[in-house]
């Protein structure tokens, strides 16, 4: 899968990009990112891609122009023209359902916002999936993007050591509870033990004692998971 990610800010990718899982993913060509500085499609001698509204009022605003031609120019650059997703905060919920389906795609243009906002036109020009990752304010789209990025990689088949690891993943189709307490040695830490049933070796029981706790921990916590 390859993902273009454009920005004001690329060295905020560099850290995240070169850790273990993420790296072995690229170097295997399961995963390919290339991260687009927007100040590149400038055409203002500062290098400027931002304005002051119209009709007033604070913060800046992307232009239109730059991130128009941005999206254009890394599309032909690929194969395939890519779904391109801006975003934002005004958009729709990220949630596992949502990364499934971004998931399934072969490529994917992450478009990151700054300031206040997008021009109104980048919106009616590029028609973009526009995803928010919670009813909170970020100072930008960056963050976000590797939230995408992070999640959507772990569902690509070869990623994750163990294929069946994101299947019991929490939230996943099919799978919504939250996961069972995990121990390991030692068996006594300052008092606090590991529960009696996992140290036995009976599979059975322990099936059953983390089913359980599972749907208790999600009762308590996120009942709402339970009406779905
Ligand atoms: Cl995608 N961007 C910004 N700037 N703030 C956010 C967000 C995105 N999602 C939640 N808050």
């Amino acid at each position: 899968m390859r993902f273009d990610v454009l920005t004001l800010f690329p060295d905020i990718f560099t850290g995240y990009l070169s850790q273990s899982l993420l790296n072995k993913a690229i170097d295997r060509d399961l995963v390919h990112v290339d991260v687009h500085d927007m100040r590149r499609w400038s055409t203002d001698k500062h290098q400027k891609v931002d304005d002051r509204p119209y009709g007033g009022g604070p913060g800046m605003v992307l232009c239109v122009k730059p991130v128009v031609e941005s999206v254009e120019d890394i599309q032909k650059a690929g194969n395939t023209p890519g779904r391109v997703v801006l975003l934002t905060p005004q958009g729709r919920q990220l949630n596992q359902k949502v990364i499934e389906e971004l998931a399934q795609e072969e490529r994917l243009l992450l478009l990151c916002g700054r300031y206040e906002g997008f021009d109104q036109r980048v919106t009616d020009i590029l028609q973009p999936d526009e995803i928010s990752i919670g009813d909170f304010v970020l100072n930008g789209g960056e963050v976000a993007a590797m939230v995408v990025i992070d999640s959507v990689i772990r569902l690509i088949p070869g990623v994750l050591g163990d294929e069946t690891s994101a299947v019991d993943d929490s939230f996943s189709e099919g799978n919504r509870h939250l996961e069972f307490a995990q121990y390991t040695r030692p068996r006594d830490f300052r008092g606090h033990v590991v529960p009696e049933v996992l140290l036995g070796g009976n599979h059975e029981e322990i099936a059953r004692w983390r089913r359980e706790q599972s749907y208790l921990k999600t009762r308590e916590r996120r009942a709402d998971l339970l009406d779905e």
